[in-house]
């Protein structure tokens, strides 16, 4: 009987250990932590509880069958003294299976200390449990409310939900046509009625970009819906959202010097390809900004072919572990970012930080190439910028700051306001 309730007592500790594992493909915000405690504490303290109660049957029963042997064995000796020949045969075989059977109470007996001890264990871990639930609950009052705010307008892209009475920037929620699922993005709405999708911050160095092919896919660094924080937004969803609409889009770069001077470049029907043609970046002509075209490659001296073999359109993504460059080398392994690499760059917007912007091939470090997050048409490339912001919006509304477009953005944005 001891066995069977001994594999009970371990089924129950593996359920115990179930119940604990977090699932699901989300990290959880304090609230979502909390109420998860909530939900599965009760079960876990009952299985705590019919654990423990098992424990002490069987340890009942140990106990029990313990005086039993002893018993057993006082009887079979005392016989053993008073009888004969024939009963002392038999005494003595009675003896070797007391003694046998003694030998598995006391194997049984180490299995349910070990028991015991795990009990003991998960006890102090529930009590922990316990202690950071109390804290959490009294850290999410009601209604408990998360510290980020996701707005609840979702659309195609950022200008969609401008168009449905979104007023203000901040978090939403988009999904591109082709998408199997939305995703967050930070939305840059105007007071036209503007409503650009962001693919890429940098502002103070806060963010590493020096990352491999699948971070760059998915995305990494920070959203916030205050636009504090560096990221970049993630290959297929660049994809996802630059190819997903007969309208075409408009990106918008906007980068900011250490003196705090600001310039933009814009380029007409901006596209990322899919992941099989190493999401290569197209577009149709510069259209336009003060920070000059050097997507269209520059000419910095060193070689007639400079601006072409740093120009950036049609080029496919490079990472430091996947190398799509026209260079013989592996220019995002050598200068520590991904990007769409040529031989290498006149535009890099992922290079790395460097603070105060002036920086020398020194500072490059082992290949001693410019790294630095470089414009080569208003900075030279010995120059990180302070500040970019890569941005997209349709075509027909990146001129509506101008006073006529005004009234098509009344038109467009009267959805929400119903
Ligand atoms: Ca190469």
């Amino acid at each position: 009987m001891a066995p069977s309730l001994l594999s009970t007592a371990a089924g129950v500790l593996l359920l115990f250990s179930l119940s604990s594992a977090v699932s699901g493909k989300y990290c959880p915000t304090t609230c979502g932590v909390a109420d998860y405690l909530n939900r599965y504490k009760p079960a876990v303290d009952k299985d705590l509880d019919e654990m423990e109660d098992i424990l002490g049957r069987i340890t009942n029963l140990t106990t029990g069958a313990t005086e039993k042997v002893t018993y057993m064995k006082d009887s079979a000796t005392q016989h053993q003294k008073s009888g004969g020949d024939v009963h002392y045969k038999r005494s003595a075989s009675i003896l070797d299976d007391v003694l046998r059977f003694e030998k598995t109470i006391v194997s049984q007996e180490e299995q349910i200390y070990q028991l015991q001890g795990m009990l003991e264990s998960n006890k102090k871990r529930m009590l922990d449990l316990k202690q950071m639930s109390i804290q959490l609950d009294q850290k999410c009052q009601d209604p408990c409310k998360d510290t980020v705010e996701i707005k609840p307008i979702t659309g195609k892209d950022c200008q969609d939900i401008a168009n449905k009475g979104a007023k203000s920037s901040g978090l939403f929620y988009v999904k591109p046509l082709k998408a199997k699922e939305q995703f967050l993005v930070y939305c840059e709405i105007d007071s036209f009625g503007r409503g650009f999708t962001v693919l890429q911050r940098r502002r103070d160095g806060s963010v590493d970009f020096n990352k491999d092919w699948i971070q760059y896919k998915e995305g990494f660094g920070y959203l916030s819906p205050d636009d504090t924080t560096e990221f970049w937004l993630g290959n297929e969803k660049m994809h996802l959202l630059s190819t997903q609409s007969s309208i075409p889009y408009v990106l918008r770069i906007e980068l900011t010097d250490w003196q705090g001077n600001k310039k933009h470049a814009d380029y007409a029907m901006f596209k990322v390809g899919p992941e099989v043609d190493m999401y290569r970046l197209t577009y149709a002509f510069y259209f336009g900004g003060d920070a000059g075209d050097a997507f269209d490659g520059f000419d910095f001296g060193d070689d007639p072919s400079d601006k072409f073999y740093t120009s950036h359109n049609g080029m496919q993504f490079s990472t430091s572990d996947k190398d799509n460059d026209k260079f013989q080398g592996n220019c995002a392994k050598q200068d520590g970012s991904g990007w769409w690499m040529n031989r290498c760059h006149a535009a890099h917007l992922n290079g790395k930080y460097y603070p105060g912007g002036k920086y020398t091939e020194k500072d490059a470090g082992e290949s001693g190439y410019d790294n630095g997050i470089i414009w080569a048409t208003w900075h030279s490339r010995w120059y990180s910028l302070k500040e970019t912001t890569m941005k997209i919006i349709p075509t027909n509304r990146i001129t509506a700051g101008d006073g006529q477009q005004v009234g098509e953005v009344k038109q467009f944005g009267g959805l929400g306001d119903n």
